[in-house]
């Protein structure tokens, strides 16, 4: 999505953010926070001529508590380069994802962002422990506690996790970081089938029990697609069905050892057909790029439509199947990969240029099998300006109905990212 403002503004600090909010608030200027630019739903883009709020030069660490692994930073600190700097202490960020060389964390928590380490780490909602937000008319909201218990009412920060900078602005984290595993193991497997793949992953939860850290699939046209724009190859046999498994403990052999007697029992049962392991940093990373760079292969292959979904895991893949036969060949690609540790199917669908009438096959059809499944039509990308209109397939009216009241109350003059993540009122 491209967007075009006549003003970008770089404040350093949260008072700077207040000053310029408190103008916005008085002259009715509509804003546009903005950190890495790299989500994928428009939400950091400007829609008209709205402010841009950049938080940019906000990217400085304020303190780490190396017992309790507390890190206190600034909204545009480079996701990447707080990894580096936990590291160096030896912890690590609780999240990670495909753009973490450019997304700066206020963005990640504005958008609520999921991403590889979920299924070990948990929501954000969890790790984060604290917010300093600034509110639409400049009132500095410091609730930046760095406590694991706070009981004290109502639990605030939540309201702005996820709100993709529609009732606040974030400027300051306080973010709960895990000690660093002493091992991370990979094991990069083929499946003959999407049934496998689910049996793989029961197997997986009882075999290698509290040391698995992701279980990531890919199907064979992601693989294809890879291969043929960034020209990595599969380190397995071709098969209908890739896994990425993780596993992250304390005790290299231990955990190889757990992992190969799982790998054992998938191979010996058929439930893998193929499979290779990974100890050293190096093969972590090549197996690893073939699932985190999917994103960037689609983008090569054409006009992309993506969506994110959560649906029940043993549904997960019926839509990919369903979409291909109802598109035919009108469509290059379709596309199923993601988290399925999380219930999280990323489905894309790739043609040769946008088409009105591939887009009516796909929308609502997509929304509706959603709904249908009770599942959700935004999963972990957020909403922003290309979600806004389908809310309602996983939200009831009711709880639209309280979203804007409370949007209403926190930005009374709706000057805080305009025309995102709520339906426009008719
Ligand atoms: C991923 O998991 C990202 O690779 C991007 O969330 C997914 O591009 C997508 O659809
Ligand atoms: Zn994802």
């Amino acid at each position: 999505m491209r967007g075009c403002s006549k003003v970008l503004l770089k404040p350093r600090t949260s008072e700077e953010v207040s000053h310029i909010l408190r103008y916005c608030h008085e002259k009715n200027l509509a804003v546009n926070t903005q950190g890495g630019n790299t989500g994928l739903v428009g939400g950091s883009v400007p829609v008209f001529d709205e402010i841009i709020l950049s938080t940019a030069l906000m990217n400085q660490v304020v303190s780490f508590q190396d017992i309790s692994g507390i890190l206190v930073c600034q909204a545009g600190c480079i996701l990447e380069e707080l990894s580096r700097y936990v590291e160096e202490r030896d912890f690590i960020m609780p999240l990670d994802l495909g753009a973490k060389g450019s997304c700066h964390i206020g963005g990640n928590l504005a958008t609520n962002a999921g991403g590889l380490r979920f299924l070990r780490y948990g929501s954000l909602r969890g790790t984060v422990l604290g917010l300093e937000v600034v509110l639409a008319d400049g009132t500095i909201l410091n609730c930046l506690t760095s406590l694991r218990k706070d009981n004290t009412g109502y639990d605030l920060k939540q309201l702005f996790i996820g709100s993709e900078g529609t009732l606040g602005v974030i400027t300051a984290v306080s973010i709960l970081c895990p000690p660093k595993p002493r091992a991370v193991n990979v094991a990069f497997l083929g499946c003959p089938g999407f049934a496998e793949v689910l049996q793989t992953f029961s197997t997986c939860k009882r075999m290698l029990g509290e040391i698995l850290s992701a279980y990531e699939f890919m199907d064979a046209e992601c693989m294809q697609l890879v291969r043929q724009h960034l020209q990595l190859t599969s380190p397995v046999q071709e098969s209908p069905f890739y896994v990425l498994v993780e596993t992250s403990g304390s005790k290299v052999e231990h955990d190889a050892e757990k992992l190969s007697s799982f790998l054992e029992h998938a191979l010996g049962s058929g439930l893998v057909t193929d499979g290779t392991l990974a100890t050293d940093q190096g093969k972590t990373k090549m197996l690893w790029a073939l699932r985190e760079r999917i994103t960037e292969a689609l983008a090569r292959d054409g006009y992309v439509y993506k969506y994110d979904v959560s649906l029940p895991v043993d549904r997960l893949y019926d839509l990919v199947i369903d979409l291909r036969a109802r598109l035919g060949s009108q469509a290059k690609h379709v596309v199923g990969y993601g988290h399925l540790g999380d219930g999280n199917l990323h489905l894309n669908v790739t043609a040769e240029a946008f088409s009105p009438s591939l887009l009516g096959d796909l929308e609502p059809y997509v929304y509706e099998w959603t709904a249908g499944q009770r599942g959700s039509v935004s999963a972990e990308h957020g909403v922003g300006f290309k979600k806004q209109s389908v809310l309602g397939y996983s939200k009831p009216p009711e709880a639209l109905q309280l979203m804007q009241q409370l949007k209403t109350l926190l930005d009374p003059q709706g000057i805080l990212n305009p025309y995102k993540t709520l339906p426009t009122r008719a």
